[in-house]
C-alpha cells in the first residue's frame, strides 16, 4: 500500500512537471493568434481615442482585473506619516535621506510600512521622482546604519540570512548618479505591502487583510494576489508624494525590477498618476507575451507563485492560446502616458524577445493619441536603445537591475519630461 503511494506520487510529480516543460527553443515557440487590442468584444473596430477610452481599455482592463491580477479593491484603507529621520547630509551632503513610517489602518488593525527617500539638496523648484520598490529592505540599499529594517522582513527572512547585510544589494540602487541628474527616488521594501512568500500567515500580514472582503475572498475567482496589493501601495506612494512640496506631480515615473516590473506594469494601467511606467526584465505575466511560451510560463509561473495572481488565471497553464487577450494589452494601458520595457540578454527566463515583441505591439493604442510606439517590429541590438514615446532597450547581461538600466531611464525621463 505504502509502496503504491509512492509509486503514486512519483507519477503524479512527474506529470506535473512534464506539462511544465520549458521551452528555450525559438523554433519550438507555437503559431499564435495575437489578440487584437483594436478591435472591442462586439466586434467595433477601435479607430478614436473615445472608443478606446470609453470602450476597449474598459474591456481590457478587466482581462487582467477577472482573469490575471485580480480585483483591486477601492475602498480607502486610512493611513498616516510618521516622520522617522532626515539626514541632510547623505551621499556626501548631496541628497537629504528621508524615512517616513506609513501606518495602515482599517479601525481594528494595523499594518506598517516604511518608505526611503532620496532628495537631491540642489535643487531649483520640485523634482521628478521614481518610485521604486526594493526586494531586500531599504536597508539593503545604502550602507547607512540608520536606515530601519523593514516590518515585515522578519516573516520572510531568517535570521541568518545574508539579506539583513546593510547595502546588500545597493548595486541596484545608483543614488548619486540618479540625484546628480535631479531625481529624487522614494523605495520601500515590497514585503511591507504583501510579504512575499507561500501561506496563510503572509496573507494575513498584507494589506489585503485589512479590506473588507478579506474573510470570504478565498471563494472568489478574481480575488486580488500580491501583484495586484504591490500595485496598490505604489499608489499609495503617490498619495504620500501628493503631501510633499518638493515632489513633482506631473513627472512621476514608477520603476519595477522582474515581478515588480509585473506590479508597476499594472500599477500603471490603474493609476495615471504615473506618468512613465518602466518595466526592467519582468518577463512572464509582465512584459512577455504570454502566447509564445518562451522561458517562464503560466503553468509554472501559476503554481510557484500562486499567491501573486487571482485564482482564474491558472486556467491557462499550458492553454495559453485560449487567452483571450495577451501582455501587449497591458503594455497598451499606458497610453496617452509612456512606458519603457528593459530586457536583459541572458535573461532567457523573462523571454526577452516576447517583451520587445509585446511592446512593439502595444503600438496602435500609442497612435491613436497621435504618439510614437516602437515603430518596428525589428528586435533591437545590444545597447541600441529605441527613444519614441514608448522605449526599449535589451542590455549586455542577466537578470538585474544595472547602472546602464537606470541611466536609459533617465534618458528617457528626460525626454518624456522635457528636461
Ligand atoms: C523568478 C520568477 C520570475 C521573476 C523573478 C524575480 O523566480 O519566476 O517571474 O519575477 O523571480 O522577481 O526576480
Amino acid at each position: 500500500m505504502k509502496r503504491a503511494l509512492i509509486v503514486a506520487s512519483i507519477l503524479l510529480t512527474c506529470s506535473v512537471y512534464a506539462q511544465e516543460t520549458i521551452n528555450y527553443d525559438e523554433s519550438m515557440v507555437p503559431t499564435f493568434i495575437i489578440p487584437d487590442m483594436m478591435v472591442c468584444n462586439d466586434g467595433t473596430r477601435v479607430t478614436d481615442v473615445m472608443t478606446w477610452e470609453q470602450k476597449r481599455r474598459p474591456e481590457i482592463m478587466e482581462y487582467f482585473f477577472s482573469q490575471e491580477y485580480g480585483r483591486t479593491r477601492y475602498e480607502k484603507i486610512p493611513v498616516s506619516y510618521e516622520d522617522i529621520s532626515r539626514d541632510r547630509k547623505a551621499l556626501g551632503g548631496k541628497a537629504t535621506c528621508r524615512q517616513v513610517r506609513f501606518v495602515f489602518s482599517n479601525g481594528e488593525k494595523k499594518l506598517e510600512a516604511i518608505a526611503m527617500m532620496m532628495i537631491p539638496n540642489k535643487r531649483k523648484g520640485k523634482v521628478p521622482v521614481f518610485v521604486a520598490y526594493n526586494f531586500k529592505g531599504n536597508h539593503s540599499t545604502v550602507d547607512d546604519p540608520a536606515i530601519e529594517y523593514s516590518p515585515n522582513f522578519g516573516l520572510v527572512k531568517k535570521p541568518d540570512s545574508p539579506d539583513w547585510e546593510r547595502g546588500c544589494q545597493k548595486s541596484r540602487w545608483c543614488f548619486e548618479k540618479i540625484i546628480d541628474r535631479g531625481y529624487a527616488v522614494i523605495t520601500m521594501c515590497y514585503h511591507d505591502i504583501y510579504p512575499d512568500a507561500h501561506g496563510q500567515e503572509m496573507t494575513d500580514h498584507s494589506i489585503v487583510s485589512l479590506f473588507p472582503d478579506y474573510l470570504e475572498r478565498g471563494t472568489f475567482s478574481d480575488a486580488w494576489g500580491a501583484i495586484g496589493a504591490w500595485a496598490w501601495g505604489s499608489s499609495r506612494i503617490v498619495d504620500f508624494l501628493e503631501t510633499q512640496k518638493w515632489a513633482d506631480l506631473d513627472k512621476i515615473a514608477i520603476m519595477g525590477h522582474s515581478r515588480q516590473g509585473k506590479a508597476a506594469l499594472w500599477a500603471g494601467a490603474q493609476d495615471e498618476r504615473f506618468k512613465v511606467v518602466i518595466s526592467n526584465d519582468s518577463g512572464c505575466s509582465g512584459a512577455a507575451m504570454a502566447k509564445r511560451v518562451f522561458g517562464e510560463n503560466v503553468a509554472r509561473i501559476t503554481r510557484v507563485f500562486d499567491w501573486w495572481f487571482c485564482p482564474a488565471y491558472s486556467f491557462y497553464s499550458d492553454n495559453e492560446a485560449a487567452m483571450p487577450f495577451d501582455q501587449h494589452e497591458l503594455i497598451a494601458l499606458m497610453a496617452p502616458r509612456h512606458v519603457y520595457v528593459a530586457s536583459a540578454q541572458e535573461d532567457r527566463w523573462a523571454d526577452p524577445k516576447g517583451e520587445f515583441l509585446a511592446t512593439s505591439l502595444a503600438s496602435p493604442a500609442f497612435e491613436l493619441y497621435g504618439m510614437e510606439g516602437l515603430g518596428t517590429l525589428e528586435w533591437p541590438g545590444i545597447h541600441q536603445p529605441i527613444m519614441h514615446d514608448v522605449g526599449y532597450h535589451i542590455r549586455a547581461g542577466v537578470h538585474d537591475v544595472t547602472d546602464y538600466d537606470w541611466e536609459r531611464y533617465m534618458d528617457f525621463c528626460d525626454l518624456c519630461f522635457g528636461r
